[in-house]
């Protein structure tokens, strides 16, 4: 693709838990770290994406009675997935895959941490009107379009995208440089949401 001043590259969770031997690791998720930071040698704009939360979080399986990682439950701002603890503030597990070149990135938005909502998207939280700020931050620089990989695929990358859409940013994904948890069909389900919404999938850069 070709690359303009006007991009941003938006690593989401590029995380020890998300990565293997991690909490909740994604399949294949290590290997997009080379793509990923030979990417973001290439944009003007780099900012990092950091699932950050409270030990006992209510998007933890463990702590609700009777429930599974990966049954879902009916929150007050909608449907919740149930996830294995993961990404705990200042654990390992939540701490960027020592091979991520985070020293490109001249923004860090953690996400996820407060108790009561979780938020797979970098813009909005999961009730999809706690903004994080990071649209206002990109409009301020100028930025026009935001081209996004990580993980995953079909959980914080896609709500990503779809909300910088909604924020009136162009958005790309590459899907060479994402990997999807995959939770009945979602990678596909994913795939679907992102075409209807205007965000230009791609299978490489
Ligand atoms: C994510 C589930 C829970 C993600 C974060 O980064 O896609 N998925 N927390
Ligand atoms: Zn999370």
């Amino acid at each position: 693709m070709q690359l303009r001043d006007d991009d941003c590259l938006l690593i989401i969770d590029v995380q020890n838990d998300f990565c293997e031997g991690g909490s909740l690791a994604v399949p294949d998720a290590d290997s997009i770290v080379p793509q990923i930071n030979a990417l973001s040698s290439q944009f003007k704009h780099v900012v990092l994406t950091q699932d950050w939360h409270p030990k006992g979080h209510s998007s933890f399986a463990s702590i609700h009675d009777g429930k599974q990682a990966f049954d879902n439950i009916t929150m007050p701002y909608g449907e919740q997935t149930l996830w294995p603890d993961h990404c705990v503030q200042g654990s390992h597990g939540a701490q960027f895959h020592p091979q991520l070149q985070t020293d490109v990135a001249q923004l860090i938005i953690r996400k996820g941490f407060r108790s009561a909502i979780d938020s797979y998207s970098a813009f909005f939280e999961n009730d999809h009107s706690t903004a994080t700020g990071l649209s206002s931050y990109l409009t301020e620089r100028g930025v026009k379009r935001l081209v996004c990989v990580g993980l995953a695929f079909d959980y914080c990358v896609r709500f990503s995208a779809l909300d910088a859409r909604k924020c009136g940013f162009d958005a790309v994904v590459i899907e060479a440089a994402c990997r999807g948890i995959d939770v009945d069909g979602s990678n596909d389900a994913a795939r679907f949401t992102l075409n209807e919404a205007g965000v230009t999938l791609l299978d490489n850069a």
